[in-house]
């Protein structure tokens, strides 16, 4: 993987970044992605899963599957990838990080500031009054939880297919955006709407679009650069660039 001498510049420049991060930032955490290869998606149909009628139909089988997904969190751990990200954002005085993740790494690794467009799997919600119900276990004995408030089912805190994503955090990120002079798309197919929109926005606004992904995908005919090759190797070195030419090595 080569870095342009027009990116080594930018970093060196740089004062205002937008991130989006998607399910392959996580892999190296052991964290399985959607539709690469082992994906939970081949697998599993979003169809049937990651739907509110299908949470209505059997909010048993979802939340097995959620819970399933958050016992395997609980034994991993952010990667360097994650952490390149907390030092960019002391770097770089514009920094926004934008996530589709759903897994909580990037404020456990201690991002400081993260636009959780997907929601966030270790919160969960009252579908009736709404009330919020963050000690939740699931096990497949145990039946679906209940609102202690109203006696309402209780859902993860995360958006399904066919629902609004939260409207402050993608405003945020749309003009971050808009506004910043280098994007990066890291760890995503750019296959979900509206957050694969936000790549595309960047580089429409003038960004620079740089991908970091180890395959092709539906966002690399938009990107300046790709830099083709894991996140974990990849973010690590581009930090390592930005500090050096800040005369700021760590
Ligand atoms: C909405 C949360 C509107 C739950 C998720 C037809 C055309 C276009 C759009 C649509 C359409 N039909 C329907 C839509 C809209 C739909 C959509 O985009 N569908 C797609 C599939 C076609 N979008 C929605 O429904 C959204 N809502 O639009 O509402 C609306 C309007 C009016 C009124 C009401 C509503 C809601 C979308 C959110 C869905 N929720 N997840 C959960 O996670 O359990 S989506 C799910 O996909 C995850 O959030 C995930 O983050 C997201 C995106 O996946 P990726 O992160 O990109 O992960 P993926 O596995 O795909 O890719 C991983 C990448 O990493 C790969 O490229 C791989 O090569 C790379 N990689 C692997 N290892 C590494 C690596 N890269 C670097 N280093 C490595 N080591
Ligand atoms: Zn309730």
């Amino acid at each position: 993987m080569t870095i342009s001498q027009t990116l080594r510049t930018l970093l060196s420049t740089v004062r205002s970044v937008c991130v989006l991060t998607g399910a392959g930032i996580s892999a190296e955490s052991g964290v399985a992605t959607f539709r690469g290869d082992g994906g939970i998606w081949n697998k599993l149909r979003p169809e049937e899963l990651a739907n509110f009628d299908a949470f209505m139909r059997n909010p048993q089988l979802v939340w097995e599957w959620y819970s399933y997904r958050r016992t395997i969190l609980q034994d991993v751990r952010p990667n360097p990838g994650h952490t390149a990200f907390v030092r960019m954002e002391q770097l770089i005085p514009d920094f926004t990080l934008v996530t589709q993740n759903v897994d909580n790494l990037h404020r456990r690794a201690g991002s400081s500031r993260v636009l959780e467009l997907h929601g966030n799997i270790e919160r969960s919600y009252c579908v009736s009054c709404g009330t919020f119900a963050n000690d939740v276990h699931v096990s497949d004995e145990v039946q679906v939880p209940r609102c202690a408030a109203c006696g309402g089912l209780i859902r993860p805190d995360v958006v399904w297919f066919g629902e609004m994503l939260p409207q402050d955090e993608l405003d945020e990120a749309h003009e971050a955006a808009g506004r910043c002079e280098l994007c990066l798309s890291v760890g995503t197919s750019g296959v979900v709407y509206p957050a694969a929109g936000i790549p595309i926005h960047a580089r429409q606004a003038g960004a620079y679009l740089v991908e970091v992904n180890t395959e092709e995908t539906d966002l690399s005919r938009h990107a300046n650069e790709l830099l083709r090759g894991a996140s974990g190797t990849i973010l690590p070195e581009l930090v390592r660039i930005m500090e050096e030419s800040r005369g700021m090595n760590a």
